[in-house]
């Protein structure tokens, strides 16, 4: 069974709705269809288990004692079912940010970091304190934002020993940003407080992987500073030579150059950058946002077009890394939906999970390795867990994308006898081996749409249970778009405890069922007896 034909029959029938909380009405007159044409015989390529990784903005060290929300026992608890993954901390902030060791080791009340991964967490009345006080740091920060203002901000142990401490009892692998504006008369980098930052963390055997300068494209704009690419690039030849001079960072991950989708000269500073420092990282990192959070609304966030623009971008950059550096992987190392902290009321709310998603999807297809969502906790409205460290819609996608999806990602085909299908969107991985026994696949798939459709795939499904994971806003209609709760197969998702997730678990089709896929849907469909021969 090399290739398999699914059918997907676009129609308003309800079977199995009630399961779902879809169901409309019959319509009349022969149902669109959408032929697909899944290839289970081979893995069309293989994304890194880390694949969905995350960040958190360098901005949260602003004033260090905010570092310490770090040590909340939710959000570990969150960031522990997203293992594997990557943490990057980096963004704006961290070319304004000084290393500057206190070297002493007074016992400062409450402001030490817990090496241990036990229970001893942050004290309540320390952390609701700091919420507060975080909510209003960010107006200060959003001001500083809008006036180009940045301040140089120092920081001590206490910040890389909170993420290294956070990162390492959550099974997340830690990515430093180092910052790259430090220079000398020559304009090259300055190094020497980079040398003193790296000997601390190899003193405490930290491991850990590091980034040199957020967006050089803009360092003008933000420092007056002008940074060309190949200078750049030398920069992290600089930076390499100095991390193989240490027994620890020998051979530790070095990622850059953090620059801005293509647009204007950015392509042009990618390649110069690619001359020079192509054989110092590993990989080479862009970022990505579709639209700006301050123009943009919720019709561009289910907009087909809006969400096709990232394939052009992913071409583009893939095109420019082939011919400057064959084989080095191309990562996202940092991305969501609106730049400029986000759109409130969209980048943390349920409609935000198409351009997730797809974005997962697309990416994973097209040809990119690590894509590391901004942020996991902090600022602007693109954070997945909010200022109260209640997680948002887009982490439960996160969640569930971790559990069903593995990292083989499968081809298949859309054909359709109507021209709509850009509304339904699909795509097919291997399911993960951890969750699923080998020979499953999962169907990833979005309906942009108002309407239910009904998706019947005879030859996985009449042969194959199913198990149907659908994520809807808990309100009906637009106004639940914009909602910052989601409901999965039914039911509200909600943390049980301060240390426990809810079940998470999927509604079982049996054989010959149809799968349904609701209007203003995300769903991952399981296919637990597919027998793919790519998954084996
Ligand atoms: C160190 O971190 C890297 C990822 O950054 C990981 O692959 C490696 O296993 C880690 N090594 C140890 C000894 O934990
Ligand atoms: C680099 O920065 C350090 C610390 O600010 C300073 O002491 C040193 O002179 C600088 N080196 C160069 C070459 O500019
Ligand atoms: C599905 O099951 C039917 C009846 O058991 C069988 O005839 C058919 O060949 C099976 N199809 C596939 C694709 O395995
Ligand atoms: C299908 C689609 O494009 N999304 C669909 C989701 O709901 C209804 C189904 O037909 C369609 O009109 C939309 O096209």
């Amino acid at each position: 069974m090399r290739t398999v034909l699914l059918l997907l029959t676009l129609t308003s029938f309800s079977l199995g709705a009630d399961a779902l909380g879809g169901g409309q009405g019959r319509v009349d007159g022969p149902d669109p269809e959408l032929l697909l044409d899944p290839d289970l015989s081979a893995v069309f390529r293989r994304v890194d288990p880390r694949f969905l990784s995350v960040t958190i903005d360098a901005s949260l060290a602003s004033e260090e004692r905010f570092m310490l929300l770090l040590r909340s026992q939710k959000i570990r608890t969150l960031a522990k079912a997203l293992s594997p993954a990557f943490l990057r901390f980096g963004g704006t902030s961290q070319d304004f940010m000084v290393f500057s060791p206190r070297r002493s080791r007074q016992p400062d009340a409450g402001l030490t970091a817990d090496e241990s991964c036990g229970d001893m967490r942050l004290p309540w009345w320390l952390e609701s304190r700091l919420k507060e006080d975080w909510a209003l740091q960010q107006l200060v920060l959003v001001k500083e934002e809008q006036q180009r203002k940045y301040r140089r901000v120092r920081f001590t142990e206490l910040t890389v020993d909170l993420l290294h401490s956070f990162s390492s009892c959550s099974g997340l692998n830690l990515i430093f940003g180092l910052n790259a504006l430090l220079r000398t008369d020559d304009n090259s980098w300055n190094s020497s407080n980079a040398r003193s930052l790296l000997q601390y963390c190899e003193s405490k055997r930290y491991n850990m992987s590091w980034e040199l300068g957020n967006e050089p494209n803009s360092f003008e704009k933000k420092a007056g500073i002008r940074v060309d690419g190949y200078q750049l690039g030398m920069d992290f030849a600089h930076l390499r030579r100095m991390m193989s001079e240490s027994e620890l960072y020998r051979n530790a991950g070095l990622y850059g150059p953090d620059v801005g989708q293509p647009r204007d000269h950015r392509v042009d500073l990618l390649k110069s950058f690619l001359q020079s420092g192509a054989e110092a990282v590993d990989a080479c990192t862009w970022h990505h946002y579709y639209v700006n959070g301050r123009d943009t609304s919720l019709k561009d966030f289910l907009d087909p077009g809006v969400l096709d623009t990232l394939a052009l971008k992913i071409n583009e950059v893939l095109k420019t890394v082939k011919q400057a550096s064959p084989g080095k992987p191309v990562w996202l190392g940092e991305t969501s939906s609106a730049f400029g902290g986000g759109a409130a009321g969209l980048s943390d709310a349920f409609v935000s999970g198409f351009m997730w998603l797809d974005k997962l999807g697309l990416g994973a297809r097209l040809g990119l390795d690590i894509m590391m969502r901004q942020v996991l906790v902090g600022s602007g409205s693109y954070h997945m867990i909010d200022d109260n460290l209640d997680p948002l819609p887009d982490y439960w996608l996160s969640v569930l994308y971790k559990r069903l999806v593995g990292p083989e990602v499968l081809q298949i085909q859309a054909v359709s006898d109507f021209g709509q299908s850009k509304r339904v969107r699909l795509y097919l991985h291997c399911a993960n081996k951890k969750s699923y026994t080998s020979g499953s696949v999962v169907l990833i798939s979005m309906n942009l749409s108002k309407k239910a459709v009904r998706i019947s795939a005879p030859a996985l499904v009449s042969n194959s249970t199913v198990d149907a994971f659908v994520l809807q806003s808990d309100r009906p209609g637009e106004e639940g778009l914009s909602s910052r709760c989601v409901k999965l197969n039914g039911a509200a998702l909600k943390m049980v405890d301060d240390k426990t997730l809810p079940d998470l678990s999927g509604v079982r089709l049996r054989p010959a069922e149809h799968v349904q896929l609701p209007a203003h849907s995300l769903a991952f469909f399981v296919f637990p007896d597919a027998k793919a021969a790519a998954c084996r």
